[in-house]
């Protein structure tokens, strides 16, 4: 008598219909287990299965299994019946196919790639409230990147001089003022003594420039805290919240999503903690997922890495994740990613950062051309002549970029990106 029955989640000749999920994995079985029964398993756990066999089950429930049906070397894909899913339920999808299937023994190591959504399933999703184009109209900003900074050191200046130095970053020329991932309200800054410190210093930069000035003020704590916070912001006519959307999780992101809308903010993705299961490449879940998912239930944009700054990621990933983000349609590029049609859901934007500087600026933007958060912070706060001088060095290699010529062609008719190239050049920091 059989004691499993894994193969029965296995069907390699087996069509998805239009309405199924389908997920992409890379896999290695452990020793003694062969790729079919391995990727059985991977099917199973995240549907229907349990490991043995049952003493009855109705026959019906045939149709909500999960089958494997292309194995390819380490990679298998696996098709989900829609009806496993609760419509606008993204935790829930992520319990099925993020959730048991990387604990398994049978499994030496398992990675979520990507999973193709359909329309049937996307359609009880949002997304993000404004899109680019919403985004771009209220920052007044065209054909340019959106340009940010955190101050510098990351946590450690009072709201009084946390505001001091975002009026700095503003008159430099950058559109946003950003809080660093670590900094909620804590006894030397608290939220509100910042928020309202920096809504003075925004009237008085947006007064003195003409533009529009923005930041994205840190909000993440348990989410009744995160609504009263939102509520501040947009008491003080904010149009932007920030939330690290991985330690606060996809519900709260879920209810803040609509909180914010209704408030007229913007989320910005901050991805804290992502590398904790995106680095290894042969386990855990990828980027690209977790961009997906972040684009599904409506941030307006995330970070996505610079391959050129501090932080890990390649240029291929960051080009693919900016293409996820920003497209309606998404090709196929296999095995890194799965076809992808947005329908009516809005674009969100890539944020490039970490360790950027203006010598970098033409390598990032060259990566994700200008529809793109950039976001520049030790880079602009270490300039030899200060945070304005650094926020107008960036401003400059932005131009540079643009006009066609090169950063030191430019440096000869602009100072602050000679000082900058002086300091720093070209330089890659690790
Ligand atoms: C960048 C940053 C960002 C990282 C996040 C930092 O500062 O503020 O949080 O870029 O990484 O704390 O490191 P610098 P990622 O510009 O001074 O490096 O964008 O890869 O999620
Ligand atoms: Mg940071």
């Amino acid at each position: 008598m059989a004691i499993d029955w894994y193969n029965k989640f296995v069907d390699l000749n087996y069509l998805p219909a239009n309405d199924e999920l389908v997920c992409l994995f890379y896999f290695e079985p452990a020793a003694g287990i062969s790729a079919e029964d391995a990727a059985g398993r991977i099917a199973s756990e995240s549907s229907t299965g349990t490991w043995t066999t049952l003493f009855a089950m109705p026959p019906r429930m045939k149709k909500l299994q999960a089958t494997a049906f292309a194995i390819d070397g380490h990679y298998a894909k696996i098709a989900y019946p829609l009806d496993l899913w609760e419509q606008g339920n993204a935790v829930q999808l992520l319990s099925g196919i993020a959730g048991n299937i990387f604990g398994m023994k049978a499994l030496l190591n398992l990675r979520l790639i990507d999973v193709s959504l359909p329309q049937a399933y996307l359609e009880h999703f949002k997304g993000p409230h404004f899109g680019n184009d919403g985004i771009r109209a209220m920052m007044k900003v065209h054909g340019r990147p959106l340009t940010g900074a955190v101050p510098k050191p990351k946590i450690g200046f009072s709201a009084q001089e946390h505001a001091e130095v975002g009026y700095e970053t503003w008159m430099g020329g950058f559109d946003f003022v950003k809080d660093d991932e670590n900094l909620t309200s804590t006894s030397f800054n608290q939220f509100e003594d910042r928020v309202k410190l920096l809504t003075k210093k925004r009237d008085r930069a947006e007064q003195e420039t003409g533009e529009k000035k923005s930041a994205f003020i840190n909000i993440t704590a348990e989410t009744e805290t995160m609504k009263r916070r939102a509520d501040l912001l947009a008491s003080y006519g904010w149009n932007y919240a920030m939330i690290d959307v991985v330690v606060a999780g996809t519900a709260s992101v879920m209810t803040m999503r609509d909180y914010c809308s209704d408030l007229g903010l913007a989320i910005h993705a901050h991805r804290a903690m992502h590398a904790a299961f995106d680095r290894n490449r042969k386990h855990g879940i990828t980027m690209y997922f977790l961009a997906k998912l972040m684009r599904l239930v409506g941030v307006s944009q995330i970070h996505t890495g610079t391959a050129v700054g501090k932080l890990t990621g390649t240029k291929k990933e960051s080009m693919l994740l900016a293409d996820l983000l920003r497209e309606k349609k998404v090709p196929a590029a296999e095995p890194l990613c799965l076809s992808q049609d947005w329908g009516t859901i809005k674009s969100a934007f890539p944020v490039s950062s970490g360790g950027l500087h203006p010598g970098l600026v033409p390598d990032v933007l060259s990566i994700y051309g200008t529809d793109l958060v950039l976001l520049v912070s030790g880079g602009i706060h270490g300039h030899p002549k200060g945070t304005r001088a650094g926020a107008q060095a960036t401003m400059q290699a932005i131009e540079a970029w643009e006009e066609g010529v090169t950063l030191d062609e430019k440096a000869t008719t602009a100072k602050e990106l000679a000082q900058a190239l002086e300091k720093w050049g070209h330089y890659k920091p690790k």
